[in-house]
């Protein structure tokens, strides 16, 4: 059987990595796809040449021509600008969604029936005008996000409590920005939920808080360390975790961006939720009943979503 063909399109620092890591998986064959002349090609070499020591097998490939891509089982799109200290990721959108419109009818001209994973931000408004620009199905077009804001969660909460991080688990809903809705009722160590973690002592409702707020500001903490751009390895190693739920049909329950049309009382629009992931793209939409905190919040992260997608529209009238 032929090995999937996975196709990056902006090849950075998230671009980069994800090439490596698909690499040393062996999740399948490898193109890099940028604007920029020359960075996939090298990036794509380097990986290629780490294969003997790093003993792995595959095909990598850099271009700069969206023919390269046809076929592709998979498509990662970070293709745009990453934010510099003192920006929020909203400050990137009328240069990201020109970048979209490139990207998305690429990918509908040379694999549509690719698995598309957007991470471009601003994610939520990003991967709803990326599934507009290419025409390609919802369920065949998702937002990584979920996973990462989870991740830092689990990496916080596993340092507070001094337990390995594969026993905490988290759970993240909305939007992917400082509205997004860490929600600890449901996040757990080894099935003991958080609030019962506070009454046993565990830690304080303080401490927690402080946790929560952490996450919620987890890309800027990165930003201000880094100075020059924002995290890419957790959020390469996630959109990973998420390609490869799909590739191997693992149906992984992954929070991310996915088109919700009747559940959450949403009507067709693109936020972060938990889904089930596998050969058929985001197969399931999990919803979950939210006390009446947890819902202010969510409407909240909805709100602020919302507003992002009319702002995309303006700029671009064909989307409206
Ligand atoms: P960076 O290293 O700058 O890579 C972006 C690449 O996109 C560059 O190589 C550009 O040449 C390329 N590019 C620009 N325009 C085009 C185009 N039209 N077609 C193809 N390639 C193009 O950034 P990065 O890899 O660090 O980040 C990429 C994106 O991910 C940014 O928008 C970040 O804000 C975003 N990001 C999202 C998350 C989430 O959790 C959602 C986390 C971290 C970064």
């Amino acid at each position: 059987m032929a090995r999937p063909k996975i196709a990056l399109i902006g090849a950075g620092q998230i671009g980069g990595t994800l090439a490596h890591l698909a690499a040393v998986k062996e999740l399948g064959d490898v193109v890099l796809f940028d604007i920029a002349e020359g960075a996939p090609q090298g990036k794509a070499l380097d990986i290629a040449e780490s294969g003997p020591s790093g003993k792995f097998d595959g095909s990598f490939k850099g271009t700069n021509d969206y023919a390269d891509i046809a076929g592709a089982d998979v498509c990662i799109v970070t293709a745009g600008v990453p934010r510099k200290p003192g920006m929020s990721r909203d400050d990137l959108l009328g240069i990201n969604l020109k970048v979209m419109k490139a990207v998305g009818e690429g990918i509908k001209e040379h694999a549509p029936d690719a698995f598309v994973i957007c991470i471009t931000n601003p994610l939520d408004a990003m991967v709803w005008a990326l599934r507009e620009f290419s025409g390609l199905p919802h369920n065949k077009v998702c937002g990584m996000a979920g996973v990462l804001d989870s991740a830092r969660f689990r990496h916080f909460l596993a340092e507070e409590f001094k337990v390995s991080m594969r026993d905490v688990t988290a759970f993240v809903l909305g939007g992917h920005g400082d509205t997004m809705v860490p929600l600890t009722r449901y996040s757990t160590v080894a099935g003991i939920p958080l609030p019962d973690l506070v009454d046993m002592g565990w830690t304080t409702q303080d401490k927690l808080d402080a946790i929560v707020q952490r996450t919620r500001d987890g890309g800027a903490e990165i930003v201000g360390l880094l100075k020059t751009g924002s995290a890419f390895y957790a959020p390469a190693t996630s959109a990973i975790e998420m390609a490869e739920s799909f590739l191997k049909d693992q149906k992984r329950v992954l929070p991310c961006a996915a088109h919700v049309d009747g559940a959450y009382g949403l009507d067709g629009f693109y936020v972060g939720v938990p889904t089930v992931i596998g050969a058929g793209g985001v197969e399931r939409v999990v919803e979950i009943k939210m006390n009446k905190d947890e819902q202010a919040m969510f409407d909240k992260s909805v709100d602020a979503v919302k507003g992002l997608v009319s702002a995309c529209k303006e700029i671009d009238p064909s989307l409206a």
